[in-house]
């Protein structure tokens, strides 16, 4: 058996780029042999400013979504990550492992801080060490995430490969991304060139999971296009982002294949198109939403599981923490 770990940041609402690139296969491996762990990653929302009463409401949101989605607490772990200090203690000890010139390379860290690098959190320079400390903590094996974390994952693998030859141990094993090609990266309704963010300052830019009918339909009638009938076959769509993006999400959502949606449209503008698409777009996400809203309406039990399966994972990611700190020359801790 495997370990599956995975997270997401209560930085906002999931947005259908979250779901369909990681939320929606999280609730597919909790079918598998592997032990899935799931992780609301708070301590890495904070690398940005976050409010505090907003960071708690939406840490619940997150746990609610997550749950709604189908996320089983009772098969998968779920918790919140500043409820395990393995994180925190891992997480050090990786930022003196990795080197600056490796976290310098990192193209998130150079999207969020733009131009703005001298302003910026510490932490959001470093969040790529303590997103490995997440999966190292649980010597995790595989890791499902959207192709926007690739590069934080080969930077894992570096980090626990320059620990191993440091210290002299096979300590930490290799990691694999599990990626789902087709929804990889679900790209912004304004720019089909840039990926949905939930932190986009535009809401039209994308749908969020608790986004109700016609909030889903009016985006997506809105979403940008271009002025050419839709083709009849997928290799015409190479220089269209913004059709070919629709068209991922048609077909996710829907569970057809690309090729046969555009059948179905070709040689026609996106008006039925985006119809189609709205009612296919309704019928998945509403459903989420709508369960979301009652999970949230019942904090204590949020409350409850996060801090179960907090104590679950604890038991797996402090021995290992603390063997990592043995093994570093820490003389042994009481916790
Ligand atoms: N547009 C996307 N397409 C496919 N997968 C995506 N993911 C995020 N956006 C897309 C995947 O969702 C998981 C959780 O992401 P995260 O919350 O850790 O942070 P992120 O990747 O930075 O996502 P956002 O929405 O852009 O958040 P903010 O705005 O807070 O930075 C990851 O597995 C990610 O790959």
């Amino acid at each position: 058996m495997a370990r599956i770990f995975s997270g997401i940041q209560p930085t906002g609402i999931a947005t259908l780029g979250n779901y369909l690139g990681a939320l929606r296969n999280w609730v597919a491996l909790q079918d598998g042999a592997d032990e899935c762990i799931y992780c609301l990653v708070d301590l890495h929302a904070i690398t940005t400013f976050q409010e505090p009463a907003s960071l708690r409401e939406q840490t619940y949101g997150m746990a609610a979504l997550v749950l709604a989605c189908g996320i089983d607490p009772e098969r998968s772990i779920l918790f919140h990550q500043s409820a395990v200090s393995a994180h925190a203690r891992l997480g050090w000890i990786f930022n003196c492992v990795a080197r600056m010139g490796w976290l310098k390379r990192m193209t998130q860290f150079k999207d969020k801080a733009g131009k703005n690098q001298e302003e910026v959190s510490t932490g959001l320079f470093m969040y790529p060490n303590l997103m490995a400390a997440d999966i190292h903590a649980y010597h995790a094996t595989k890791v499902p995430v959207g192709d926007d974390q690739l590069q934080h994952i080969e930077l894992a693998n570096d980090i626990g490969e320059k620990f191993n030859h440091d210290f002299g141990v096979e300590f930490f094993p290799r990691i694999e991304p599990l990626i789902v090609k087709e929804t990889a990266r679900v790209m912004s309704l304004r720019d089909g060139t840039k990926k949905m963010s939930k932190s986009d300052p535009s809401d039209q830019s994308r749908i969020n999971m608790t986004d109700d009918a016609d909030t889903i339909s009016q985006k997506i009638r809105k979403a940008k296009t271009d002025t050419e009938a839709l083709p009849d076959n997928l290799a015409a769509l190479a220089q269209r982002p913004e059709a070919r993006n629709l068209l991922g999400i048609f077909a996710a959502v829907s569970g057809e294949s690309q090729e046969a949606i555009l059948a179905r449209f070709a040689g026609g503008g996106f008006g039925p198109f985006k119809n189609a698409l709205a009612e296919a777009l309704v019928a998945h996400v509403a459903p989420i939403g709508a369960r979301a809203k009652e999970y949230l309406a019942d904090k204590a039990e949020l409350d409850r599981i996060l801090q179960k399966g907090a104590a679950k994972a604890a038991a797996i990611a402090q021995p290992i923490t603390a063997e990592a700190e043995r093994i570093v020359g820490f003389l042994p801790s009481a916790g």
